[in-house]
């Protein structure tokens, strides 16, 4: 048996000392080009890469700190086996021997890996060849599934394909960018700041905002359409009738390139498009402006995929642009943002269930059996496999009885989590390979296996342009680390396939799928990179970033301008779609619409996010956002507490009272994990409902319950180390010198002394205390040698108090002010982080902007440099500006 160590790929230089890497960005499918430069203390600098396509030298705020969140603490350096530290030979040995026993006695289909849009090409390529080719099932699927599933539906039900049209130029170009259902501004900020950039450029193109919900992205729009949710299809079956009364169907290109036009608006035309809530002159406006602007761009995110009628969405979109001819040609075309890095590798390499690689498909006989040779396989699989909701249930029934979780944490990120959780605690056989111990999900497992991560490893990644970029490790795999593909090579050779999976390199890895792609141009489909099968090792460590198709006679470009789509018969399809509202109705036991999505500075599970202590101030703890009308009907005030429950789960939150929501609906944000708050973890909330064409899930209309939570105190901590808090409610984040903590229980403790000891682990540190048992109050702060080492603040109402200040006390001398929690005259409160790079707090630029006369984004980044490193906070100093300046307008 083969289940040691391979010999290990990209070589790292010994001295790291100003060695600079051209690499991509970690983060989201904007896919950025990234200069990381080390030093010989292990510290990395990035920058944006001036020559990478996607951002011309720009990075956001998650991609210009990607330096601090690469540091060993919490890493996983060794297998374990049942929690105990063993070697890659057993662990290697024992994941074999498992998932051969299982299929041995319980068939192919007994098992399942459930894998990730952040896995490098490479990886993927690897884990599919094994689950479809070797094993004989297609029980692989991806967390993509809850991510892009509806736009591969809706693009492969149009185009034949899964097939993206246009590129990130088009926005630029346009004349109108219409944004469904994506916070572009927070969750594809270098994309928003082209946009931003294009506008400013030509203020005569127009945004329109897509969104039930107000956010960052709707500050840009010159139009907010805050639509019901889940009623694009109606709003979008509505501009169909538009554009057909107005005469702005492109009959030519209709008559040459296009099927089923006439069933689509049938079936536009039965819209009753006041299900959008919105009012008809907005409506009008809205399809004026998109009938009488030739190049739009509509880009669309989450709020259309996410959706029970994700994949209709989808369609009723692409059946505007087909209609008007608007599609592939230079500032039009529909535009799906993916989310993850390689959102995009994934669905071409056939991460999803229902897929082969290379965009082939499982269920024509013709690409099974060129896959199967092209393999030299043993088997291939011949029908769709589960799709994630389906597999945990799956996994929940017993059914599936050897899980393997790679570069995902499916217990926070999967609809209904405690029941997904129940059903990982219950399974035979788990394997989760990820980068850290303590994931809600690693926690779970039989074995974890460590993975190299973003600094370490190399591969390929696709954005959302079609743009291929290498991701290329620059520091050494820590401790027993291994990249991914590697680590299912090894398991595979043990498995008996050990030519199959003799691979050495990811660029050998990266030739085969080149290769096979080419089967895929055979069969005239149109993902065919086989131009770089036989890419050398030299020329694969300095691939450039080129979009696909990569082939002898073409490379890159726009598709479909010209009509050839691949479906059966050459012509594009337009569906026949019709409004269905999301699948969970509020009554009154949940009367209100659960929305979840993103914050600005965090990402997903926030396993590498909140080691960044510039990323926790933004936004540092868990909350919902609800309406004025509904805090008052509920009795919330601001920075109360609220139980938020229904027949799944029940969370509790902090109130953020926002005009932002619309009556009747909430937002919460999908980040928090059992690691980082006690009940953050808001998927438990999220109803499984999935869209029957895709199977994705609705993960932004479940219905829930909302209450106050009848805290009887609530506290704020600070403390240099990592601190066990202990109440029933607690949010943790890390900041510049330490931890802080949210604090909230219904019965307070009855020795504050003692309690702030055992959470703080301070035993021994002297203690300040101020305590008045009749208000409720208690205040101490511990310190060490006249250092202060960690403070407690608590009361019966929500703690009043400066918090950053406070937090940016520790390791400090100690001063009078501690106790107060507000800083003297001499030292202002900065206030929450608004400027990551910068490290600016929204009390510095309200009084900047007040005292200094201040009135542009570009007079507040003169005044305090906030906004002009990576500007992903332009948008909330411009929200900030509009409040600060607006009453005294009005009064003047
Ligand atoms: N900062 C940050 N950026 C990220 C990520 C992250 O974790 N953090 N993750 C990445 C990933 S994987 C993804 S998939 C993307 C997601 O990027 P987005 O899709 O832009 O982000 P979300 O916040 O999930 O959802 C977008 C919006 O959909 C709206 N919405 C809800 N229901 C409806 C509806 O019925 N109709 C319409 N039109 N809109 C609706 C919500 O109010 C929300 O504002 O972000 C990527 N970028
Ligand atoms: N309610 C709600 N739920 C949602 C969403 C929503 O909008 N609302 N969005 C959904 C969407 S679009 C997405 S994409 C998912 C994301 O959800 P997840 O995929 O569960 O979230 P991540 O935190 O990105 O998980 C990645 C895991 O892989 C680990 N990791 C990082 N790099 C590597 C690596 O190179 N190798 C290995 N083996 N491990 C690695 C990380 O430590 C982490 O544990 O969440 C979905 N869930
Ligand atoms: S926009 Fe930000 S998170 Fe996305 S790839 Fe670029 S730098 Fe990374
Ligand atoms: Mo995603």
């Amino acid at each position: 048996m083969d289940g040691g160590a391979d010999p290990i790929v990209t070589p790292k230089p010994a001295n790291l000392d100003g060695v600079t890497t051209r690499t991509t960005c970690a983060y989201c499918g904007v896919g950025c080009g990234v200069l990381a430069t080390t030093d010989s203390a292990g510290r990395v600098t990035v920058k944006g890469d001036p020559d990478h396509p996607a951002n011309l030298g720009r990075l956001c705020s998650k991609g210009s700190a990607l330096g601090e969140t690469i540091s060993l603490e919490g890493r996983l350096l060794q297998p374990q086996v049942d929690g105990v530290a063993t070697d890659w030979d057993r662990a290697v040995a024992t994941v074999a021997e498992r998932f051969k026993a299982t299929i041995a006695e319980h068939g192919p289909d007994s098992v399942a890996f459930y894998v990730s849009g952040q896995l490098l090409t490479e990886d993927y390529y690897v884990a599919n060849k094994l689950m479809k080719g070797f094993i004989g099932s297609a029980n692989i699927d991806t967390n993509s599934r809850l991510c892009m599933a509806s736009s591969v539906a809706g693009h492969k039900r149009a185009f034949g394909a899964d097939t993206v049209p246009g590129q990130y130029s088009d926005l630029e170009e346009a004349d109108l960018v219409v944004l469904v259902g994506s916070n572009l501004a927070w969750c594809h900020p270098v994309l928003y700041q082209r946009l931003a950039a294009a506008k400013a450029a030509r203020p005569g193109m127009k945004v329109v905002n897509v969104d039930p919900r107000r956010t960052a992205t709707s500050d840009l729009a010159d139009m907010h359409l805050a639509l019901r949710p889940g009623s694009d299809v109606a709003l979008f079956n509505g501009l169909l009738v538009q554009i057909a009364e107005q005469d702005a169907v492109n009959t030519d290109y209709v008559n040459s390139f296009v099927n089923g036009f006439d069933a689509a608006l049938v079936e536009a035309r039965m819209a009753d498009i006041s299900v959008t809530g919105l009012q008809l002159e907005e409506l009008q406006a809205f399809y004026d402006l998109w009938v009488g602007t030739e190049k739009v761009v509509t880009i669309y995110s989450q709020g259309v995929n996410q959706s029970s009628a994700g994949a209709d969405k989808v369609n009723a979109i692409l059946n505007c642009h087909l209609a008007t001819g608007r599609i592939g040609k230079p500032g039009m075309g529909p535009l799906s943002v993916t989310g993850q890095p390689n959102a995009m590798g994934g669905r071409e390499v056939g991460g999803l269930a229902n897929m082969l690689a290379c965009h082939l498909d499982i269920e024509n006989p013709a690409h099974r059996t060129a896959v199967h040779e092209f393999w030299d396989s043993p088997v291939i699989a011949d029908k769709p496999g589960l799709k994630a909701v389906d597999m945990f249930n799956a996994v929940g029934e017993g059914k599936i009885k050897a899980l393997w979780v790679m570069c995902t944490n499916p217990v926070v990120s999967m609809p209904e989590a405690d029941k997904v959780k129940a059903a990982i605690k219950g399974c035979d056989f788990v394997v989760v390979s990820d980068m850290f111990a303590d994931t809600d999900t690693a926690k779970l497992a039989d074995i974890v296996l460590p993975a190299t991560g973003w600094a370490e490893k190399d591969g390929t990644v696709t954005n959302s342009e079609r743009c291929i970029s290498r991701q290329k490790g620059f520091l050494p795999a820590p401790g027993e680390a291994r990249h991914d593909w590697q680590i299912m090579c090894n398991v595979a050779k043990a498995m008996g396939w050990a030519s199959a999976f003799d691979f050495h390199s990811p660029a050998e890895v990266f030739r085969e799928y080149a290769a096979m792609s080419g089967i895929s141009g055979r069969f005239g489909r149109d993902f065919d990179i086989s131009g770089l099968a036989d890419v050398s090792e030299a020329e694969y460590q300095s691939l450039k970033p080129t979009h696909w198709p990569i082939t002898k006679t073409r490379t890159g470009g726009r598709y479909f301008a010209d009509g050839s789509f691949f479906t059966g018969t050459g012509k594009a399809n337009m569906l026949a779609v019709s409004y269905r509202p999301p699948q969970s109705i509020p009554t009154e036991d949940a009367p209100y619409i659960f929305n979840t999505g993103r914050v600005r500075d965090h990402w997903h599970t926030m396993t590498r996010t909140a080691r960044s202590a510039r990323l926790s101030q933004h936004l540092a703890e868990p909350y919902l956002e609800v309406h004025p009308e509904d805090a008052l009907k509920l009795g919330l005030k601001p920075a109360d507490l609220a139980e938020v429950s229904n027949a799944h789960g029940r969370s509790i939150l902090r109130v953020l009272v926002t005009d932002r929501v619309a009556p009747g609906q909430v937002f919460a944000p999908m980040h928090w994990t059992g690691q980082t708050s006690s009940s953050g973890r808001i998927d438990t909330l999220v109803t499984a409902n999935v869209d029957p064409v895709s199977g994705q899930p609705e993960s932004k209309a479940a219905t829930v319950a909302i209450a106050p939570y009848k805290a009887g105190w609530y506290g704020f901590a600070v403390c240099g180390d990592a601190l066990t808090p202990k109440a029933e409610y607690w949010a943790l984040a890390k900041t510049k010198s330490g931890y802080r903590a949210e604090l909230a229980g219904r019965k307070a403790p009855a020795d504050w002394e003692a309690y702030a000891r055992q959470i703080f682990d301070l035993p021994n540190a002297q203690v300040v205390t101020y305590i008045d048992e009749a208000r409720g109050l208690a205040r101490l702060a511990f310190l060490e040698e006249g250092v202060l080492r960690a403070a407690l603040f608590a009361a019966r109402e929500p703690v009043a108090l400066a918090r950053s200040y406070v937090a940016d006390l520790l390791g400090q001398g100690a001063s009078p002010a501690v106790l107060s929690g507000r800083p003297g005259e001499d030292q202002p409160d900065p206030g929450a982080t608004v400027c990551a790079c910068f490290d600016v707090g929204i009390n510095t630029i309200l009084t900047a902007i007040e005292t200094k006369g201040l009135t542009s984004v570009d007079a507040i980044g003169e005044a305090l440099n906030a906004g002009t490193n990576c500007g992903s906070c332009k948008p909330e100093l411009a929200t900030l500006l509009v409040n600060a300046l607006t009453p005294k307008a009005a009064a003047e």
